[in-house]
């Protein structure tokens, strides 16, 4: 058999590292029944619309679906929350990949509705903000056309900071900002890096309001036809998955900071705890804002993921 598996960044990102260990680690328990095709942004196409449509036919069987997937599971805007999960990102990791979140049936629901089933939440490392201007405040963000994923839920809560945020889509981005179309953007760090982004932006801020989180998406048709031990196989891996995902991305933000540092003049800035508590506040209401937008089932995934947090070691970010 093969698996095909869509990933929404190209090579040299974390999704496409992710699918390496993921196929490495199938092939090697399927003893070669099964091969693993990884089909990076690009190589399916650019209209993330398109992806998510190869995934709800079948066309592409496993994909991952993130800031654009509002469109097809509006539930899944849960994911771009700002201050809400823990501090720490392998504790976040863990807790989305928990069955208390992941398999509740609020979750899969939301999913399974649509003709999907979601089986993993990868976060890709916090999400980090450029622009041309040092962003310390709200008030520095007064106006501010910073670039979002096609998702209300970001919109809201740019707007909520005092941005005005616009939606580019993500192969059309580095020209958008070096033309002054766009005059920010928020990705991960090895984002930033991988396309290009940090060339042409003058200031780098660290804010930890959320990490990039992307989702592992089957087809429910694909994902039901498969025989029982495969599907054992696939959760034994995805378990696998949640620690190694963690090291890669820590890695490749790690990694990538370095090579933005070497290799340009951005100015880099640590919002203290004092600065960030000002956008946390003004975060806070977009929870409602999520529940409004999506209805019941969002708001029992948004209240079993709050009281995961709770729960948790090292506490919430909020
Ligand atoms: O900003 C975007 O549109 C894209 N950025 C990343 C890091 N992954 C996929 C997403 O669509």
């Amino acid at each position: 058999d093969t698996w095909r598996f869509g990933l929404e960044e190209t090579e040299g990102s974390v999704q496409y590292a992710y699918a390496e260990a993921f196929k490495d680690l199938i092939e090697e328990k399927s003893d070669g029944d099964i091969t693993v095709q990884i089909l990076p942004y690009g190589v399916w196409g650019s209209n993330y619309s398109a992806l998510y449509d190869a995934l709800q036919s079948g066309a592409i069987p496993i994909s991952f679906g993130s800031g654009f997937l509002g469109g097809t599971v509006p539930e899944s805007q849960l994911m771009s929350l700002n201050y809400v999960m823990p501090n720490d990102q392998l504790e976040t990791a863990e807790i989305l990949n928990s069955d208390a979140f992941m398999q509740s049936d609020a979750w899969q629901q939301s999913f399974r509705s649509r003709g999907l089933v979601p089986l993993a939440a990868v976060p890709e490392g916090f999400q980090v903000w450029t622009a041309n201007k040092e962003i310390r405040t709200p008030e520095d963000m007064k106006g501010l056309q910073i670039r979002v994923m096609d998702n209300s839920l970001l919109r809201a809560t740019y707007q909520a900071y005092g941005a005005a945020p616009i939606t580019i889509a993500y192969g059309e981005l580095y020209s958008a900002l070096q033309q002054g179309q766009a005059e920010g953007n928020i990705q991960p760090v090895f984002a930033h890096e991988n396309m290009g982004f940090y060339e042409v932006q003058d200031y780098m801020i660290f804010a930890e309001q959320a990490q990039f989180i992307g989702n592992l998406i089957a087809n429910q048709d694909w994902y039901e036809a498969l025989p029982d031990d495969q599907q054992e196989m696939l959760q034994s891996t995805l378990d696998e998955m949640v620690q190694k995902g963690n090291d890669i991305q820590t890695q490749f933000n790690a990694e990538r900071l370095e090579t933005i540092k070497d290799n340009s003049d951005i100015k880099i800035i640590h919002l203290d705890e004092q600065e960030r508590s000002r956008f946390r506040e003004l975060a806070r209401p977009v929870r409602q804002v999520y529940v409004d937008m999506v209805g019941e089932r969002g708001k029992q995934a948004l209240d079993i993921l709050l009281k995961q947090v709770e729960e948790s070691k090292s506490g919430s970010s909020d």
